[in-house]
């Protein structure tokens, strides 16, 4: 039922790196027509540090790993390509739909065809407005479950991050700062919480990686949180004055479910003149290029 890309299978069949991407963040995370010069730069980045880049989405009922050109301008530009996470597969198989992959979903896909480490640009969490909405990610849930390593900016900054690192560690998802031992706050390198465990190399991840196999236990992801650079940080000043908005914008529109994300993101792409798009942008091309790192460790391993 996978569809694996000939040159996914050949280099996880030859154990070269393979790096895992999403594809909501192409369909629903960023404005057109920039997100296919994303999804086509993203891969590139992987190439240049010398891994096989898989984006995941799901095409007309076949769940596809690795993505061509062609397959790649369908998920960015088609109208009506829905998002999707683990719990839609099922129902996106079988009734032969097409929709781009989030970190739950791109997660569990990767893992099924044996990829290990997969890179994104923030991970759903627990909202704000929980105790009234009950709006938690089914990304947390799904890692609790999922044996992968996920390199990311942190949770995305709209959530209730302390209630999302709370969450995580409930569920028994291993988290790390990478080169920081603050938690990464997806558009500001420092989300103002502190994390417990920092690795400083891709073969120190790589060997967390290891003692994740061999203590076995829950089939739990490993979550590498990688900062944006300082310099290329959304201005926190700025950041905290656009969310106040965007969350009231979203209260006062009565946006619900599976959009709320994209709402938010939006808002803030059009209320920083970019510079929230530029710090998105600039988080998820550093995670993709420490994930082929990453990578490229756990295949010399
Ligand atoms: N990070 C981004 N842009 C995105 C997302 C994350 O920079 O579009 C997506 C991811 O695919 C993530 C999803 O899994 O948002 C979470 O959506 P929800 O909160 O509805 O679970
Ligand atoms: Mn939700």
């Amino acid at each position: 039922m996978l569809v694996v890309s000939e040159e996914v299978r050949e280099a996880l069949a030859a154990r070269r790196p393979v790096v895992a991407l999403e594809s909501t963040i192409i369909a629903h995370g960023l404005p057109r027509p920039r997100n296919l010069q994303v999804a086509l730069e993203l891969e590139d980045a992987v190439r240049e540090e010398g891994a096989v880049p898989a984006t995941i989405a799901v095409l007309d009922g076949r769940p596809q790993v690795g993505l061509d050109k062609r397959q790649l301008e369908r998920v960015a530009n088609e109208d009506g390509i829905r998002k999707l996470g683990h719990r839609d597969l099922p129902l996106a198989v079988a009734t032969g739909a097409s929709g781009a992959t989030t970190v739950s979903a791109t997660a569990r896909l990767a893992a099924l065809a044996g990829v290990r480490v997969f890179a994104t640009g923030g991970l759903g969490g627990v909202h704000r407005q929980w105790t009234e909405t009950q709006d938690e990610s089914a990304d947390l849930g799904l890692l609790a479950r999922t044996r992968i390593t996920v390199v990311c900016a942190g949770v995305k900054s709209i959530l209730d991050v302390p209630a999302t690192l709370e969450r995580l560690e409930t569920l028994g998802v291993a988290v790390a700062g990478y080169g920081t031992d603050r938690f990464p706050g997806f558009y500001l390198s420092d989300s103002g919480h502190p994390v417990d465990w920092t690795l400083r190399t891709p073969e120190e991840v790589a060997e967390v990686m290891r003692a994740q196999n061999a203590l076995r236990g829950p089939e739990s992801a490993l979550i590498v949180a990688n900062p944006v650079p300082r310099a290329e940080q959304l201005e926190p000043e700025l950041h905290a004055r656009v969310l106040a908005d965007a969350l009231h914008a979203c209260e006062e529109e009565g946006v619900t479910g599976q959009a709320v994300t994209p709402f938010l993101l939006d808002h803030l792409v059009r209320h920083t003149d970019g510079a929230s798009l530029r710090a998105n942008l600039a988080a998820v091309r550093g995670n993709v290029r420490l994930a082929a790192r990453v990578a490229a460790a756990w295949a010399r391993m």
